[in-house]
């Protein structure tokens, strides 16, 4: 599945506009670590390797505008897929991954409230080091899907009256992180992705 998403900063009174109509899911409890060489080369192609509650899961990027408003990542969680992803051989996993030299980089706990409306998912997420960001996202099958998702998450948005809060930098939590405590390499990171992009842009 392919997750397309957008994030937003917003107020209080904002988060009660966009959950307003929609059905509380639950809160649940994120324990999130992120594996990473000692020169961050995975989030340097914009891909996201970690342990969420003691699983390991993978985000890979399905195009490179990776400043686009709205995101969209394959998540993969199967061990097999990402073995074969990050070309790691057989063998324990967990050994694997160290041995390929990716170690726990950024830790991050968080408490997500979520909610459902249709078939959009929204989260509300407060992380430990007092970030909060609110994410509106949709599940699709195939690549195609993608730019409908786009435009229905974009008129959501606009229906909540919000869309122009998600103009300009919205980071989310391992980025804020990072701007936060390792500005450095968090502009290496952003640098990165901009050498990404615009290699893409010519070669297509
Ligand atoms: C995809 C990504 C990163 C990995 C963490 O993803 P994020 O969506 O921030 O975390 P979370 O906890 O909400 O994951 P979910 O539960 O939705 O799977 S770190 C940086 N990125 C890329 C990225 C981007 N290009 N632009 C924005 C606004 N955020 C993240």
């Amino acid at each position: 599945m392919i997750e397309v998403e957008k994030k937003f900063v917003l107020s209080e009174e904002e988060i009660q506009g966009l959950v307003k109509g929609s059905r509380f899911v639950g809160e649940v409890e994120l324990d999130d670590v992120y594996y990473d060489t000692p020169d961050f080369a995975l989030m340097k192609q914009d891909r996201y390797l970690r342990r969420r509650n003691g699983q390991f899961e993978l985000k890979v990027s399905t195009a490179l505008v990776i400043d686009a408003p709205t995101t969209h990542y394959r998540e993969l969680t199967n061990k097999g897929e990402i073995r074969e992803e990050l070309g790691l051989g057989e063998g324990d996993f967990e050994w694997m991954v160290e041995r390929a030299g990716y170690k726990p980089i950024v830790s991050i706990k968080t408490l997500r409230k979520k909610y459902k409306e249709g078939d959009f998912n929204i989260d509300i997420d407060s992380a430990d080091f007092g970030h909060e960001v609110a994410e509106v996202e949709l599940m699709v099958e195939k690549e195609e899907d993608v730019q409908g998702a786009i435009g229905r998450i974009k008129q959501f948005a606009f229906s909540k009256g919000l869309w122009d809060k998600s103009e300009g930098e919205i980071r989310g939590k391992v980025m804020e992180y990072l701007y936060r405590k390792n500005r450095a390499v968090y502009e290496e990171i952003a640098k990165s992705w901009k050498r990404l992009e615009a290699a893409h842009l010519r070669n297509n």
